[in-house]
């Protein structure tokens, strides 16, 4: 009977407090509660840098995977020719201000030099065992006057692995002092902190004070939310963290799994239409877990309603948009994609330009260099970007705008390159807009707007552009949200007087930039598909003529035009540019295996059978998913073939079916299999890219099969949007 009344007080306690959570905020006091979130100094400062570099190296470089195990032995680390100097050159180059690195990645190798794990470049022959890859670089990042952030992954597999390993080995919880001495090493900075911390979280906490006082200032701190293994129900005192954090590098901001900058959902570089800063959270704010927002829709008036309305709270949470310029996040070799200038600028644009900031990640190679390849295309980045914002072609314009609130908000506050002062119009107007008179008529397609974010918050949801074109108003731009900056690119323009109108925003709109720029573009590039015949055609958009090589070289006037598809069955590099006038196109590369000419669908689970031919249709864009007990996949290769390896391209939609950890098979006469590879795609779920995996011996088969172990969010289905295999 007790125990009844016990549970029904429970039960009404917790009615009650699910009731307490319901609010029933109007239209005006939410609008007033998004408005008064501004960003902390350092979000603020964080924001400014625009676009920043992301430094992936480690025992990764060297093994070619993407996570590696734990199991690296350090001596495998040896970068001959390292040259951080070279790095930070061309990050300069590109117009980057900061460095993000990762000091530590998931296989726990640590590439400073720490005094809490051997683990680390002490351990490998690399300058003797005596080098500390995070001090060359913060000395270069000082000498180019770039600002210095650091990646310390809380997943460890060595801490995991190793027999010694502190992850999850069900240490107590005790008061620790931070940074735990070490006789031989002692630090120049005596603070200490005392935390109830077990032995991963003394450890991890002794290391960010190592990171955080040894190597200059720090400005951000990278906490990743991805995880290959856990152990011993491992926890993270992340408070305890943060609290450190904030003591000893004030000005850092903290990444992902924290509280200051937000993933921006992909590590593919795609951006939202609307990137709101102010973000509604559900639940209560002391239980937050930082947990991966990815929805397209996370800022929306309505979505703060609901969630304030259902007991959330409201977070400066803006967005950092990160991908790598290579096919995956470490070097790998030189057969790895890299993204062309073209591609990079569409990423900059759409990210510095959407109210983000653009982490791009370029990872050295062996030799521990950046490689000339991914030089030459920051290089270019960095002139272009300098050549199209060299010149404001609003300067000297004149302004007058509906109305604005006092002097202090004068419209002309837009043009005077001062990010604080901005125009804000009355209150009562409900149609502000603001007209731009040039100089002289001028042709531009850039224009950036931007938000005076640091006290008036975040408010502008909806607006639009107009250009006086032949006497007539006509709208070149409908954008939704500005923030710290809007960038829209155009088609080129000519005219002289232009109108901003503000349609919606939260309260008053408060506007301290419009720019117009002129972007000298190039031809867009033509792109190349193969069919599973084997037949390439390679298209261009606009008019021009098409040329192209097969044999490695560069394309130019000279070299062949394209005319017809044309059979290109064997492994090869297809190289081509678009030519028109004077202008040539960025040349566009693409890399084949073998054509899939004569493979066939061996045998598939019964679901949805016949679409397996989507699995080897040499197009990305289609797939094939089965829903069925059994989860695999078999090919004929018509033909025996000497392999190096296989390919696995998921689908791109959805994450429904894409397999996380497979088996491979090969058999000669498609009943007698033999295993050749068994293991896990990494980063699919984040990163959901063409999987490159290598036998460690090449084998000779005429029949392939690939086994789904695991589906990535366990279900019962297997998807693929191809299979491929590597020859060379
Ligand atoms: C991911 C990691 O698992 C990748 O290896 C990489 O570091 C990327 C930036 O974040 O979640």
């Amino acid at each position: 009977m007790k125990r009844k009344i016990f549970y029904i007080v429970i039960i009404l306690l917790s009615v009650q407090s699910n009731l307490i959570m319901q609010n029933n905020f109007t239209e005006h006091e939410i609008i007033n509660k998004t408005i008064s979130l501004v960003p902390h100094e350092r979000q603020y400062n964080w924001q400014k840098n625009e676009f920043t570099a992301f430094i992936h190296f480690g025992v990764n470089t060297f093994t070619g995977r993407e996570w590696g195990t734990g199991f690296e032995d350090p001596k495998i680390f040896n970068p001959k020719n390292l040259d951080t100097d070279q790095w930070c050159q061309t990050i300069k180059s590109a117009g980057m201000k900061m460095v993000v690195f990762t000091a530590k990645h998931h296989d726990g190798f640590c590439l400073w030099q720490t005094r809490y794990t051997n683990h680390s470049v002490k351990s490998s022959d690399w300058k003797n065992g005596n080098g500390d890859v995070l001090k060359e670089l913060a000395k270069s990042c000082k000498k180019f006057g770039l600002k210095l952030g650091v990646y310390l992954s809380p997943a460890d597999l060595y801490q995991i692995e190793s027999p010694s390993g502190l992850y999850g080995n069900k240490s107590e919880y005790s008061l620790r002092t931070i940074p735990r001495k070490i006789k031989e090493r002692p630090f120049e900075n005596k603070k200490t902190f005392q935390f109830r911390v077990d032995d991963y979280n003394e450890y991890f906490l002794n290391q960010l004070f190592e990171l955080l006082t040894e190597y200059g200032e720090i400005d951000e701190v990278w906490f990743d939310g991805a995880h290959p293994k856990r152990k011993g129900n491992q926890q993270y005192a992340y408070h305890d963290w943060f609290k450190l954090i904030r003591e000893l590098a004030p000005e850092a901001v903290i990444f992902g799994k924290g509280p200051d900058v937000r993933w921006c959902g992909n590590e593919a570089g795609k951006t939202r239409k609307s990137e709101w800063s102010v973000i509604p959270v559900e639940g209560k704010e002391e239980d937050w877990t930082w947990n991966d927002m990815t929805e397209e829709d996370l800022g929306s008036l309505n979505k703060v309603k609901s969630v304030l309305n259902k007991g959330g709270f409201l977070h400066w949470y803006p967005a950092e948009t990160n991908t790598s310029i290579r096919h995956g996040w470490f070097w790998r070799d030189e057969k790895q994609y890299v993204k062309t200038t073209n591609e990079i600028l569409d990423i900059w644009f759409r990210s510095v330009g959407g109210n983000t900031v653009f982490l791009l990640n370029i990872p050295p190679n062996r030799d521990g260099l950046l490689s000339q390849r991914d030089v030459k295309v920051l290089n270019e980045v960095g002139e272009k970007l300098k050549e199209t914002f060299e010149e404001n072609l609003s300067t000297n314009s004149k302004v007058k705008a509906s109305t604005f609130k006092s002097e202090k908000y004068k419209p002309q506050n837009i043009l005077d390159n001062n990010l604080d002062k901005c125009w804000i119009p009355k209150e009562e107007d409900k149609n502000p807009y603001i007209e731009i008179l040039l100089p002289e008529k001028k042709n531009f397609n850039v224009i950036v707007l931007q938000e005076q974010i640091q006290d008036y918050s975040q408010r502008v949801a909806k607006f639009k552009i107009e250009a006086e074109i032949n006497n007539e108003w006509k709208t070149i731009v409908e954008g939704t949200t500005i923030g710290y900056k809007e960038i829209c690119r155009l088609p080129i323009v000519s005219s002289r007087k232009l109108k901003l109108t503000i349609l919606s925003s939260r309260h008053s709109p408060t506007i301290n930039n419009f720019a117009l720029y002129y972007e000298k573009r190039t031809l867009d590039p033509p792109t190349i598909h193969r069919s599973k015949n084997g037949f390439v055609e390679i298209l261009a958009k606009t008019d021009g003529e098409i040329k192209f090589t097969t044999d490695g070289t560069e394309p130019n006037e000279n070299s062949k035009t394209y005319t017809q598809k044309f059979p290109f069955k064997q492994y090869g590099k297809i190289k081509a540019s678009l030519f028109n006038d004077n202008l040539q196109s960025e040349i566009i590369v693409k890399q084949f295996d073998i054509s899939k000419d004569k493979w066939k669908i061996h045998n598939v689970p019964e679901s949805n059978k016949e679409k397996a031919i989507n699995i080897i249709d040499d197009n990305e864009k289609t797939f094939w998913i089965s829903n069925d007990s059994e989860k695999f996949i078999s090919i004929n290769l018509g033909e025996k073939l000497l392999l190096k390896g296989f390919t696995y391209t998921p689908r791109k939609d959805s994450f429904e079916g894409t397999i996380k950890d497979y088996e491979f098979f090969a058999s000669s006469n498609g009943k007698d299999w033999k295993l050749i590879k068994k293991g896990s795609f990494n980063n699919i779920k984040n990163n959901p890219i063409k999987q490159f995996v290598r036998f460690e011996n090449e084998i000779t088969t005429t029949f392939i099969k690939l086994v789904s172990l695991k589906e990535i969010n366990c279900s019962n289905s297997i998807s693929a949007s191809e299979i491929g295999v590597i020859t060379k």
